[in-house]
């Protein structure tokens, strides 16, 4: 299908955006810090947070200053041409108003917005595109959810057919529908999930957005793309249809200690030998617990666009 993933093909250049219940606490658990990616924070290698014990930080996420247009004009001035933001990541916390599961950002938290309907107004206002990462398999709140509990919180046994049922497959119906024309839905970390989830998950997307890619790591070698490892850039020619998926600090979800920004030039190196490798680059920032970008990135982002912008685009 060519008319799918027209912006991955041709822009070549995306802002990914990993924002979560996990950015409020910013590593930090219980007044310790846990070093690592910020988004695995509840995961027994890090805090090894129940998740009866992380529901209830959802009472204190509130980023007010949330601000869509910035973000947005921020990638346009960088020279990205789509935006693509965790509308669940592993924690299992739904930053979109979800119909089917309470623990999402308007029904759980005293911010009450849906910032997926802001991005997604913001980004079509701008002429960029617009897509959600969406964690399919692992998800640690909710029962039967792989890393998840085993039973409900009435006790009823929950296995994944049920959280798929329940949860997964009604909230990627609602991620496909509800947000306008998307350009992909980013899945990760399939594990052992069965081909048969796998294929409704790639059906919905392509009825629902016949525009829109499926990542690859939908599992089952049913994606219409490969992704390099995290944080790849290779160092030679790769066939296929593929990107790398980039960090402008040294971790996705925002951690109060990491200061390890990448400058501009480093940026600019990096995209680079992955767009002339042929692949597309999809460069990470972490919103702070506020809702804003750090400003450390924002300037890279910045000065690496006004290099780009230098140069004749085909
Ligand atoms: C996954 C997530 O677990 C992580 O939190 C983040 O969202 C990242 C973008 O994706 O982590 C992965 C997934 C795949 C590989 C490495 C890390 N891989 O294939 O090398």
């Amino acid at each position: 299908n060519t008319t799918r993933g027209r912006l991955f093909r041709d822009g070549k250049y995306a802002m990914f955006i990993h924002w979560g219940l996990f950015s409020q606490l910013s590593n930090k658990w219980k007044g310790k810090t846990y070093y690592g990616i910020g988004e695995w924070l509840m995961n027994s290698n890090m805090a090894n947070i129940s998740a009866q014990d992380y529901l209830p930080v959802a009472k204190d996420f509130n980023p007010v200053n949330f601000n869509a247009k910035a973000i947005v004009q921020l990638a346009k001035d960088a020279g990205m041409k789509y935006i693509v933001v965790t509308s669940k990541h592993h924690d299992g916390f739904a930053m979109f108003h979800s119909k089917d599961n309470k623990f999402n950002i308007v029904d759980a938290t005293p911010f009450k917005r849906d910032p997926m309907i802001e991005l997604a107004k913001a980004c079509k206002d701008a002429g960029l595109g617009f897509g959600f990462y969406y964690s399919q398999n692992q998800d640690w709140t909710a029962p039967g959810g792989n890393g998840g509990p085993e039973k409900d919180e009435q006790g009823n046994k929950k296995i994944f057919d049920d959280y798929f049922k329940e949860k997964c497959y009604p909230q990627v119906q609602q991620i496909t529908t509800d947000y306008g024309p998307i350009e992909l839905v980013w899945f990760d970390t399939p594990g052992g999930m069965d081909k048969k989830y796998a294929e409704q998950l790639v059906a919905l997307v392509h009825k629902n957005q016949p525009g829109a890619y499926v990542s690859g790591r939908v599992g089952h070698n049913l994606g219409d793309y490969s992704t390099l490892g995290d944080m790849e850039v290779p160092k030679q020619n790769v066939e296929g249809l593929w990107e790398s998926v980039d960090v402008t600090n040294d971790a996705w979800g925002y951690a109060w200690y990491d200061q390890n920004w990448k400058s501009a030039k480093e940026l600019l190196t990096r995209t680079l030998s992955t767009v002339a490798r042929g692949g597309t680059y999809m460069l990470n920032v972490g919103p702070k617990p506020d809702g804003t970008i750090p400003e450390q990135a924002a300037l890279a982002l910045r000065n690496s666009g006004n290099w780009i912008k230098k140069y004749p685009q085909t």
